[in-house]
């Protein structure tokens, strides 16, 4: 999978090198190209943005930049992802869909937004996709990006080590997971439930099943049917 990312602050995504996505871009799993914003601008003080139209608080990144950035970037096969508080919610299950595609480029932009005609102009020959990573307000895009980036390319073939810690996990059933835990069997005065213990498969498989209804029940109900 190609993950093309553009933003002001290309320094953010020095991160991808470490860790799980480090790994994946060295066995060539995932290549992940970082575009600074400011390099498709002309003006000597490499302007991104301008103030809105129609007044208010707060500036709004200026068409131009991102129509040629974007340009360069943009194949048929590509979806154009916009980070953005007004988006649709991104969800384990869009992360799942985006697994599947090929190339992805994420378009950061400050949270009062990019001008609205980018995303309009290139909805007329591409996929487009506006996605908020949950409800509260974040400054720009990147943090956002950083969190789909790590969602999705973790559900590529090949990423994780067993494919089961994917499928048993919080979210990929809809439900809460149920709590772990390892050696030692006492800790401070707290021990492991003994069902876990027990070797049997049948009652550990049933004590899960519980703890994922009832932890999903008491912190998020709003999952349930
Ligand atoms: Cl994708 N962007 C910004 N700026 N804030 C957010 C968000 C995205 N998702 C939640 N809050």
């Amino acid at each position: 999978m190609r993950l093309d990312v553009v933003t002001i602050f290309p320094a953010f995504f020095d991160v991808l090198d470490v860790s799980l996505l480090g790994k994946a871009r060295e066995r060539g799993l995932l290549d992940i190209g970082v575009h600074d914003l400011r390099d498709f601008t002309h003006d000597r003080h490499r302007t991104v943005d301008d103030t809105p139209y129609g007044g208010g608080a707060g500036m709004v990144m200026k068409p131009e930049p991102w129509g040629e950035a974007l340009d360069g970037l943009l194949q048929p096969e590509s979806i154009l992802v916009i980070p953005s508080p007004a988006g649709e919610r991104f969800t384990q299950g869009v992360a799942r869909e985006f697994a599947t595609e090929s190339h992805l480029v994420f378009a950061c932009g400050r949270y009062e937004g990019i001008d609205h005609r980018v995303g309009e102009h290139f909805a007329r020959e591409h996929r487009v996709r506006s996605v908020s990573i949950g409800d509260y307000v974040l400054n720009g895009g990147e943090v956002a990006t950083m969190a789909m980036i790590e969602a999705i390319s973790r559900l590529i073939p090949g990423m994780v080590g067993n494919p089961e810690s994917i499928v048993e996990e919080s979210h990929e059933d809809g439900l809460l997971e149920a709590p772990a835990y390892t050696k030692p069997a006492q800790w401070r005065g707290l021990s492991v439930p003994p069902v876990l213990m027990s070797g049997n498969h049948g009652a550990i498989r049933q004590w899960r099943a519980d703890q994922s209804m009832e932890r999903t029940r008491s912190i998020r109900p709003d999952l349930l049917p």
